[in-house]
């Protein structure tokens, strides 16, 4: 699969502002806010939607969450709310194909989200 802008922020080949890293995922603020907080958790590993995530990678997943979890935490946003999405594929709004967990807060969120 060829390199997305992920790919590149994971090999520091572009700048982005890293919130949390360990050797399984990356953290970091998206370029494009939809909230006060709005911030990324990729997998270091490309995957390109969700439609390809493969059971093996199913703790893979987990972590991506649980590093949601932990920023949204440290952020100070957990307690009054966050929303977690991922959008697959274009119908969904997806425009960058390494699969990424968006994280909004610090905000009122409404449902549904149209
Ligand atoms: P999606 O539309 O679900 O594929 O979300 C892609 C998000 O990625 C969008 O909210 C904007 C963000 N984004 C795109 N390019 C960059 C970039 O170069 N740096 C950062 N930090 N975020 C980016």
């Amino acid at each position: 699969m060829s390199d997305t802008i992920f790919g590149k922020i994971i090999k520091r080949e572009i700048p982005a502002d890293i919130l949390y890293e360990d050797d399984d995922v990356l953290a970091f603020t998206d370029v494009s806010p939809q909230a006060p907080e709005h911030f990324l958790v990729i997998p270091k590993q490309a995957i390109a939607t969700v439609n390809d995530i493969q059971p093996e990678q199913a703790e893979l997943v987990g972590k991506m969450v649980l590093a949601a979890q932990k920023i949204a935490k440290d952020k100070g946003i957990a307690d009054d709310g966050y929303r977690l999405v991922m959008n697959c594929n274009e119908g969904a709004g997806q425009t960058v194909f390494h699969i990424h967990l968006h994280v909004l807060g610090g905000r009122p969120m409404t449902w549904p989200p149209g």
